[in-house]
């Protein structure tokens, strides 16, 4: 398998924690590089279901080392929620380990993203409210609590007491909050530092010596190629960047480690918050891939927006990430439409556009330009090689394959591990 890195290939929630579970079968290490518990990677394996928000796709698998990497934000309180979780299903999580350089979301963080959104009024970008943004502008700022300092608790007493003085100023003054009680916070934290404690290390050096030992390994990416920080539809991004490129900056390792990089896409496209979405459908067919496809989000419960597939998009995640091949997943939501429309390009005002606009504004006056396809009315659910696929299915993923000038290596038809097609 090598070293490989999944990510996603549009605004998040492809069903990358649904392949990194499957690929994690054949890796050693499985690293998250990116994003904090704004993210929700959904497992299913023998029908119970795994929400992992920090956590790494991989833990299912008991010798499989579960790196959470310094590129990522760490709440400790959702993450020791999560290991908890997971030890009430007997999932032991002795192999997983976090970053010492990973940065630290703090209650003033959390309080920050909510009250910053509700002051943009109009202009919010609908975050997940989990304190994402506030704790990586603390991290460009030099203001941020890394694990590090939570393992050193004089120097975490200091710290707590030097930030919250400046953070209650912010919170009083420009948000009317009250503020908050310094040793409240510090014994909050100097709990989940002992908690945390057994996971702590140097996550880089460990990853080089697996690469050095030739394991493989999977890096796995959260959000998705539009959410990208620079990447992305500023302003309506993450605080992260989850292209492939992020992996080496996240993970600590350099870029010749790479061997190949996954895209993830679904056969159709979703969204969830705030920005331009140009294929958005807002009647029965959007509703409908909603029911479908069960498109709530995995950590706030928002509904996304549904929408055709946008191969404008495909093209440009497959050039930004130099992704090698792809995997398509949620075809099994297409099943009872009578035609299915991609969008092969845009249409701004009469000019016709093939390459993705990075600027939101231009973005959001963009019509797309549809091809339709039959639909294939019958169900995928069941369906586990390539050959089974009715023809229509088939047809349709070969266009999107060509269209987006990739190859297709894995489709999914469910959500559970096995309703997966690889594509030998
Ligand atoms: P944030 O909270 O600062 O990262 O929000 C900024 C934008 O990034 C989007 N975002 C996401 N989009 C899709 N899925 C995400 N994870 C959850 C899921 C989302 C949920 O798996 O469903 O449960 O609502 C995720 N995380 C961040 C966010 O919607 C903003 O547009
Ligand atoms: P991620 O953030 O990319 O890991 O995706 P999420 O877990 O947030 O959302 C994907 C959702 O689709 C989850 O509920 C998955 O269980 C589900 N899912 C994944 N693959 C398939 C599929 O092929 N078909 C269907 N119907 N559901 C899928
Ligand atoms: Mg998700």
């Amino acid at each position: 398998m090598a070293n490989v890195i999944v990510i996603g290939a549009q605004w998040g929630d492809e069903g990358k924690g649904k392949i990194t579970d499957l690929l994690s079968k054949s890796a050693n290490v499985v690293v998250r590089y990116q994003g904090g518990v704004n993210a929700g990677h959904t497992v299913v394996v023998n029908g119970q279901t795994f929400k992992l928000h920090l956590i790494p796709s991989g833990i299912l698998y008991p010798d499989t080392q579960c790196i959470i990497g310094s590129g990522t934000v760490i709440d400790p309180r959702t993450l020791l929620a999560e290991i908890d979780q997971l030890h009430t299903l007997n999932i032991p999580t002795d192999h997983l380990f976090i970053s010492e350089t990973a940065h630290v979301t703090m209650p003033y963080h959390r309080l920050f993203d909510e009250a910053s959104e509700q002051q943009r009024g109009t202009y919010r970008l609908g975050t997940t409210g989990r304190g994402i943004g506030p704790t990586y502008a603390d991290k460009s700022e030099r203001n941020g609590i890394r694990v590090i300092d939570l393992m050193h608790l004089e120097r975490l007493e200091e710290k707590i007491r030097w930030t919250i003085a400046q953070k209650n100023t912010i919170l009083e003054k420009l948000y009317a909050l009250d503020p908050l009680d310094p040793d409240e916070v510090i014994a909050e934290y100097a709990g989940y530092a002992e908690r945390l404690r057994p996971y702590v290390v140097d996550s880089s050096l460990q990853l080089y010596n697996a690469v050095k030992q030739r394991q493989n390994i999977l890096f796995e990416g959260a959000q998705g190629t539009l959410l990208d920080l620079d990447h992305g539809t500023y302003p309506y991004v993450t605080s992260s960047n989850p292209v492939a490129g992020g992996a080496c900056i996240g993970a600590g390792i350099g870029p010749t480690m790479i061997d190949r990089v996954i895209g993830v896409a679904k056969a159709y496209t979703t969204r969830v918050g705030e920005g331009p979405f140009p294929t958005e459908l807002d009647g029965d067919v959007g509703q409908l891939l909603c029911d479908r496809g069960a498109e709530f989000g995995t950590t706030t419960g928002r509904k996304r927006r549904c929408g055709w597939f946008d191969a404008v998009i495909g093209r440009y995640a497959v050039r930004i990430n130099g992704m090698d091949c792809l995997a398509i997943t949620k075809l099994d939501v297409l099943d009872d439409l009578d035609e299915i429309n991609v969008c092969i390009a845009y249409d701004i005002e009469g000019e016709r556009c093939e390459a993705f606009p990075t600027n939101s504004h231009r973005l959001s006056r963009c019509q797309p330009i549809y091809q339709t396809l039959p639909g294939w009315k019958q169900s995928t659910a069941n369906c586990r090689s390539l050959d089974d696929l009715p023809k229509a299915a088939l047809q349709y993923l070969k266009f999107l394959a060509e269209l987006m000038e990739v190859p297709i290596a894995i489709v999914s038809v469910g959500p559970s591990r096995d309703q997966t097609i690889i594509v030998e």
